[in-house]
């Protein structure tokens, strides 16, 4: 019985990959300096993979960016403007794709499925010429030979691949890169028998977008892919992967094809697996890998859960081994890293050092038998019960309170229009009101404070100085520049999700829980580990602070509940709508102590709630009614004059409009600049009724706009919603943007406002 995983953190203990990557970007590093350093990381992870007793370790999982990117590298996709910068130096050039130029734009980036990793989107287009360059999988592959593993090389599948991508710039409509599948069907053949001849037995092929809606067309794709890759001569065995859901309709298509084996997803909903392979009848004369570990929670594994799994599958396939449901790259490198957190807590903890013994245990356990592991069992189950007898994960008071939630908790019992005409009445606000996001420049001062803080240089009295200094800064250029609603900038957050967790029971913060979001940044997100609750407000003394300075209505900034749990990690005890309960009861507390203190205008950002919609069409309805009932929960208990504004940062809304309704927020703001304010149609389109602030000024790049660029946009705006229901701010918020770009844009975006006033 193997045990295996798909991919391991990349980053290294201390992050050296950062580091190595950035020094390079910054001159500081050669080139060479940098391949060591990588050689290195990938020789410390293979050996780490093999001490904690996986037999089959991973190649071609490292990058120095992306795995995506690097698939295109492998299969010469290289956009027309990226390759003069590619001819010159690969490595630059494989950089440029990454980030762009001085003179050319990167290639665009976008989710990995569900997860918080983000892949750069290959450009395809009806003239894409495919080549094969194996250099890199080859490379990596006789490096994990030499240093004596047994290794299996893992590449992106070709219909994944092809599905994941977009047309190229300037390509006709009505192009989809599937049709390419034919001219790449050869390369990816001709980098598998290169893999061969450089000794892999096996090599892994993954295709997690066949766990998503795939029509007849696709699924026919994936069989021809699959038939023309397997009946090609000279080719290593075929292991086809798939994970973070079922396959569904798509796993009859695998389960017939000429490969030699399938990995499957058997964890939560893809649970479901295990009677889906019976219905197909098994895998007969085929290897299966089960991947009942959970890749991306940090949860222990349920280890007499997953031999049941493990005991049935064995009766289901020729042979099964054991793995971690996705590669594990999305979860941190080491628990036992975590010094801070409780030993006991810390022993629910699973990261990807940790799971890889638990792969490791459940292979022992199915090769020999439960008594070759018993120890472990023990340990296994005395864990899980320390977790499921907490207090922390079962607190009374929070359990009583969410038990007794009604839905009338999270109804205004005010119609808009009612509330409306009250909010105006109490803000005294002009037509096309002026307003930002929340944050403002976050500047290297500050940064330096909460450091300073942190080791004990100042104390907490220096620090709050500091942070009532730059509220008091930011409140002035506000009403200097003549904005209406004001913000007290967040100088004192160092991220919109953090902040909160640090001041909730039932969340853990970690040290190093380093994982990847998109090349050599990484999130450290916090840990909902518990029941949720508030011991103290979190933002009122800020907020009341700024409100305090100025006669001007100020903003109160929250994270809502969806952003709360998408940007953290989430128990997987009780069901997502349970914990988003717990943790919009939280906020309704904030929500009720802020307007106590008089602050008449509350947004609630939800930045995240167009990211976690499910994989599956079918699964939406049921995660849109805990969202918009959570965000509900938490804005519903205030005043009808109270105004509710939330944020979003995106303009890809066709499939969620509802859902926005159903927030019953009073102003939402959205980003809508770079698509020169598409998004203030589709929404008046589908009928929203409530007020819009679509983005004018587009913050993600250090361009200032002009007056008459900013009041070009906000015509088009009043073109879709009209002037009693528009509001005028930028995309997002400020927190990356310099002061100086900062100072001129609002002032900018504010005598807009002031000439398309007088227009209205
Ligand atoms: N907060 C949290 N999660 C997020 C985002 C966020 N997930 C999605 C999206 N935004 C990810 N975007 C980024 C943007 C910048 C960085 C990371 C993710 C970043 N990271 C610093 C780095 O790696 O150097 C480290 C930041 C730190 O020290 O905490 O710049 O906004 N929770
Ligand atoms: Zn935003």
């Amino acid at each position: 019985t193997v045990a295996t995983v798909y991919g391991y953190p990349r980053q290294g203990q201390n992050r050296e990959l950062k580091k190595a990557v950035e020094g390079y970007w910054k001159g500081r590093r050669t080139a060479d300096a940098l391949r060591e350093t990588a050689r290195d990381l990938r020789r410390t992870n293979w050996q780490q993979l093999a001490d904690a007793g996986i037999t089959e370790v991973p190649t071609g999982d490292f990058s120095y960016y992306d795995h995506v990117l690097d698939t295109s590298v492998m299969v010469g996709a290289v956009p027309e403007r990226h390759r003069a910068a590619v001819a010159a130096d690969p490595l630059d050039g494989y950089f440029a794709m990454a980030r762009g130029t001085q003179d050319v734009a990167p290639l665009e980036m976008t989710k990995w499925f569900d997860t918080n990793y983000h892949y750069l989107v290959p450009e395809l287009g009806p003239d894409t010429v495919f080549t094969a360059d194996s250099t890199r999988q080859v490379a990596e592959l006789t490096e994990a030979l030499r240093l004596g593993h047994t290794a299996r090389p893992v590449l992106v599948g070709p219909v994944t691949y092809l599905l994941l991508a977009k047309p190229a710039p300037g390509v006709a409509a009505g192009f989809h890169p599937l049709a390419l599948l034919d001219r790449l069907l050869p390369v990816y053949a001709r980098v598998l028998a290169d893999l061969r001849a450089a000794g892999a037995e096996w090599v892994q092929l993954d295709e997690p977008a066949l766990v998503q809606d795939r029509t007849p067309a696709e699924l026919s794709a994936t069989a021809r892919a699959y038939r023309e890759l397997g009946g090609s001569g000279d080719r290593p065995k075929l292991l086809v992967a798939s994970y973070f859901d079922r396959l569904g309709e798509a796993l009859p298509v695998l389960a017939k094809a000429p490969v030699d084996g399938l990995a499957l997803d058997f964890t939560g909903a893809a649970a479901a697996h295990l009677a889906d392979l019976a219905a197909v009848g098994g895998l007969p004369g085929k290897r299966l890998v089960a991947g009942v570990v959970s890749g991306r929670n940090i949860w222990i594994n349920d280890h007499e859960k997953s031999l049941t799994t493990l005991g049935t599958l064995l009766g289901l396939a020729d042979q099964v081994d054991v793995a971690a449901s996705c590669s594990l790259l999305h979860v941190p490198l080491d628990a036992t890293a975590e010094r801070d957190i409780d030993p006991q807590v810390r022993r629910w903890l699973a990261f990807a050092r940790q799971k890889t013994a638990e792969v490791a245990t459940l292979a022992r356990g199915l090769a020999r038998g439960t008594d070759a592991i018993a120890a472990e069992l023990a340990a296994n189950r005395a864990d899980l019960a320390s977790r499921a007898g907490s207090a922390l994960t079962h607190d009374p008071a929070v359990r009583a309170r969410t038990a007794a939630v009604t839905d009338a908790d999270g109804r205004r019992p005010q119609p808009y229009a009612e509330r409306t005409a009250a909010q105006r009445a109490h803000l005294g606000l002009p037509a096309l009101p002026t307003t930002t996001i929340g944050s403002f420049p976050q500047t290297d001062e500050l940064r330096t404070a909460r450091a300073d803080l942190r080791a004990g240089r100042i104390d907490t009295a220096g620090y709050e100085d500091r942070i009532r200094a730059e509220i008091r800064e930011v409140l002035a250029f506000q009403e200097k520049a003549g904005i209406d609603v004001l913000v007290h900038g967040e100088p004192e957050r160092n991220d919109m999700v953090q902040y909160f967790a640090e001041r909730l029971t039932g969340y853990l913060a970690t040290q190093h829980g380093w994982v990847q979001s998109y090349g050599t940044r990484y999130v450290r997100p916090p840990v909902l580990a518990g029941d949720i609750s508030r011991p103290d407000p979190m933002t009122v003394r800020w907020t009341t602070y700024a409100q305090s300075q100025t006669s001007r209505p100020v903003k109160g900034m929250l994270t809502g509940p969806v952003t709360m749990l998408a940007w953290s990690f989430v128990r997987d005890d009780q069901p997502l709508a349970d914990t988003a309960r717990q943790v919009a009861l939280a906020l309704r507390d904030e929500v009720g102590d802020l307007e106590a203190a008089g602050t008449p205008v509350i947004q609630v950002d939800e930045p995240a709630l167009r990211e976690t919609l499910p994989l599956r069409a079918a699964d939406h309805a049921a995660y849109l009614a805990w969202a918009t009932e959570s965000f509900r929960l938490t804005t519903g208990g205030v005043r009808p004059d109270t105004q509710i504004h939330t944020h979003m940062c995106y303009a890809e809304f066709g499939d969620i409009v509802e859902a926005i309704e159903d927030l019953d927020a009073d102003v939402i703001s959205l980003e809508a600049a770079r698509s020169h304010m598409q998004v203030a149609g589709e929404l008046s389109g589908a009928g929203y009724p409530r007020e819009v602030g679509p983005g004018v000024w587009d913050i993600h790049s250090p361009r200032i706009p002009s007056v008459a660029e900013a009041a070009a946009l906000l015509r088009k705006g009043l073109a879709a919603i009209p002037a009693e229901r528009l509001w005028v701010n930028p995309d997002c918020g400020l927190k990356t943007r310099g002061w100086q770009e900062t100072r001129a844009s609002l002032e900018n975006l504010v005598e807009a406002a002031r000439q398309v006033r007088a227009e209205v």
